[in-house]
Order: structure tokens, then sequence, then C-alpha cells
């Protein structure tokens, strides 16, 4: 199947340029600040980032997403690039491409074409370790694929000499075979949906059957965006050997673990991280790993305080959690990586506004406790600071919750009532 294409991560190391767009909705730093997220993205899939480039268009060229001027100057860097025999591996763009602007961008630049999705979808694929994980990335990557098949059919199109460019239909005599082609492809992979489909129902039953055993036990669960170090502190809590680095979608499956504060235990649970512009079809793919959110009883929503922008990480996981039906549970906020926040210090006579570079980690503290109450806490879980503060508030919490949901399950107050 096509989709090897999806793996670029085999190769050594391939170069990239990365495209976005300056929007009325997405000023030049957000801008900036995507394209490094996706930098940050493409250097996880293995690749190295040699450009970037930004084009101010008031939305998306619905034909090549970039203006024609912008296509030829990327195609032009490209040519020079290649002159010098440093070939380019593959472009990547921001936002999702449709199935006509892949091929119009293709039939120009003529080098491999990604957009965020597609590459979300190929860390996913590197990194996916169980059956669960696999099936449920396989079956997001064939609804990737299903509605830009027609790729196959332009392909096919220009190996029987057609024109290649141009939006219309193809040429004569090449028609028929070209959609036979494209028509039985849809079908392999709708049967192969379907087929993966009913295995994710099938690893779901088990999943809840597995949840169902699992006690009188209140469930917590690690969530937000990722590489803010949910795994990092999973390790610590739970003493367990969580994987963590420094790489995007270091987590892809669920772990379970059970944590014991003093003489309360719960659950506690590790999961996907969640990222901008993540499709609602992608995150649907994920349903049973993200069962365990949508079914815990706390969340604990692990903030990277040092991230420049991590309060449109906030609301991004926020936004998620409703879209999964996770919104409304109790949340306790967790700003990690205190040891690593910056900000830049105001001269005295500095007159313009402060903003919120200007923020001392003391003056976001009191805005946020202010605003979350008593749920929030500010720790470093490298630097082990102020975990054992974060160990008695999650304590008091989930005792609450457990008194509530348990009323008659007191075997394990014994020790500590007395
Ligand atoms: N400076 C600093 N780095 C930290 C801290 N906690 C975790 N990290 C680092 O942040 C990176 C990501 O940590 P992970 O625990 O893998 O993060 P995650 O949220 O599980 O990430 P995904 O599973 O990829 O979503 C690792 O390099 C950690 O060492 C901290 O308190 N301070
Ligand atoms: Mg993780």
């Amino acid at each position: 199947m096509a989709m090897k294409e999806f793996v670029i991560s085999e190769a050594q190391v391939e170069t990239a340029v990365l495209v976005g767009l300056i929007t009325k909705t997405q000023d030049e730093r957000k801008t900036n600040e995507y394209l490094d997220e996706l930098a940050f993205l493409a250097e996880t899939a293995g690749a190295e980032v040699v450009k970037r480039f930004t084009q101010k268009l008031e939305q998306a060229n619905s034909v090549t997403y970039v203006g024609k001027g912008k296509l030829d100057e990327i195609k032009q860097y490209i040519k020079e690039e290649e002159e010098a025999e440093r070939e380019i591996g593959m472009v990547i763009f921001d936002d999702e491409l449709s199935a006509k602007q892949i091929r119009n961008i293709e039939g120009e630049l003529k080098v491999k074409i990604l957009d965020r999705t597609s590459l979300i979808l190929d860390i996913f694929a590197m990194r996916a370790q169980t059956a669960n994980a696999k099936t449920q990335v396989e079956l997001a990557q064939y609804k990737y694929m299903l509605p830009r098949l027609q790729r196959l059919w332009t392909h096919l199109e220009r190996q029987g000499g057609g024109s290649g460019a141009g939006g219309g239909k193809g040429s004569v005599g090449l028609r028929g075979p070209g959609e036979t082609q494209l028509e039985m492809d849809r079908r392999i992979i709708l049967n192969r949906m379907a087929l993966l489909k009913e295995r994710l129902v099938e690893i779901d039953k088990q999943k809840a059957t597995q949840r169902k055993n699992r006690g009188r036990l209140i469930r917590v669960a690690l969530v937000g965006y990722t590489n803010v170090g949910k795994s990092t502190l999973m390790n610590l809590l739970a003493k367990s050997e969580v994987f963590a680095e420094n790489k995007l979608f270091a987590t892809l499956d669920t772990t379970v673990r059970k944590v014991i504060i003093e003489n309360l235990p719960f659950l506690l649970s590790d999961t996907v991280g969640f990222i901008r512009k993540l499709p609602t079809d992608l995150v649907d793919s994920f349903k049973s790993t993200l069962d365990e959110v949508r079914e815990a009883d706390l969340l604990l929503h692990v903030v990277d305080i040092s991230h420049p922008d991590f309060e449109e990480q906030i609301e991004v996981v926020n936004k998620t959690l409703a879209d999964i039906g996770a919104a409304g549970k109790p949340v306790i906020l967790v700003f990690n990586k205190i040891d690593a926040y910056t900000y830049i210090e105001k001269a005295e006579d500095d007159l313009t506004p402060r903003t919120k570079e200007n923020l001392t980690l003391n003056e976001l503290m009191r805005t946020w406790m202010a605003r979350m109450e008593d749920n929030c806490i500010f720790i470093s879980a490298r630097e082990k600071i102020n975990l054992e503060e974060l160990k008695s508030l999650t304590y008091r919490r989930v005792k609450e919750l457990h008194v509530q949901k348990y009323p008659y399950n007191d075997f394990l107050y014994q020790t500590y009532e007395d």
C-alpha cells in the first residue's frame, strides 16, 4: 500500500522546508511559534529543517495554500539547493492541506509534500508500540488518506504522459483505468478500515472489562499538552519507568499505575499529549486511549510554564478535553518546569506597558492562584521542587472524591483515621 509514503523516519536525515501563513487570525509572532513547533515535530520525525517560508495572506489559497509568487520562490529555492547538491527532502505545510492543494503543490515543487497532520501521523506511526496504538494510528492514517486518494490518480495520469498540470479531468484514454484503480484502492482501504474498526471495538471491550476489574479506586489522569512533563511526573509519583524524553508524543498509549499516598491508593494514568491543530478525526481514532481520561474522576492538567505559549496550550487542552467529552471534571492545574521559567525584567524607567513576558514567577503564581483558588500548584518534576505539596494536594482531592464515590468503602481509611 501507499503507507510507505508516510514513513519519512526510516531514512537517515532528510532535509525539510517549512511553510506557514500569517493571516487575519494568526499574527506573525503566532505563526513563528507555530513554525517552531512544526520544526520540533519535524525533528522528532527525524528530519532537519533548513529553511522557513511565511506569507501574509487573508486566508490560505484554496489551490496552492500560498500564493503563486511564494510558490515560485520556494520552487526556486529548492532548485538552487539541488544545484548545490543539497537535496530538499520535503516541504511541510503548517495547516492541513486538501487533496487539490497537495496535488497542485506537488506538481510544482516535485518533492514530498507533508502537512502538520501527516507529520503528526508519521510520528504516531513511529511511536506506536502496543497493538492498540498501532491499530489506532493505522486507522487514522487511512482516514487521512481516503479523501486524498486523487493523488494516486494524478500520478497515473502523469505516467501516461498526460499534461499533469491543471485541475481538470484526466487525459483521454487514461480516465477509465485511472478511475478503476482509484475505486479499487478506495475499496481496499475501506475494507481495511472496517477491519481495524472491528479490532478496536474488541480492544475497547477488553479495556472496559479491565477498567471494571480495577476495583473501587479513584482514577486520576495526567493530561496536558505534549512534552510538558506528564511521564516524568508519572515516574515520580508511581515510581514507575515510563518512557519520557524531550520529543513530542513520547507517550502514545495510556499507562495506568496504582499509586499510594499515605494510606490512600488510587489509580494514576499517563496519556497521549495534545497539540494545536490536531484534527478531531485523529482525536477520535484515539478513543480507547482517551477513554481513560473520559472516565477519570480527577484530572491533573500538567502545564509547561517555561513555554512562552503556555496559556494557549492550556486552552488547547481544555478545548480538546471538551471535544472528547471530558469537560467539567475536577482539575488540578500543575504548573511544571518552574526551574526553567524565564522573564524579561523591565527597567524602572521603561514606561511601555508590561506584557506577559515581563511577569515574574511570583506574579504569575499569584494570578493563577487567585483564578484557580486551591486547585493549582507550581512544581519542578526535574528538580523535585514542591513535589510533597503536590502529593498532599492530590491526596486531599482524591480523599474527598473517594468519600463521595464510595461512602461505604471504608477499608482504606482504617489506618489513617486512627
Ligand atoms: N526543565 C525541566 N524539564 C522538565 C521538567 N519535567 C520534565 N522535563 C523535561 O521535559 C521533557 C518532556 O518530558 P515528558 O515527561 O516526556 O513529557 P510528556 O508530557 O510525557 O510528553 P509526551 O508524552 O510527549 O506528551 C523531558 O525532556 C523532561 O526531562 C522540569 O520540571 N523542568
Ligand atoms: Mg509522555
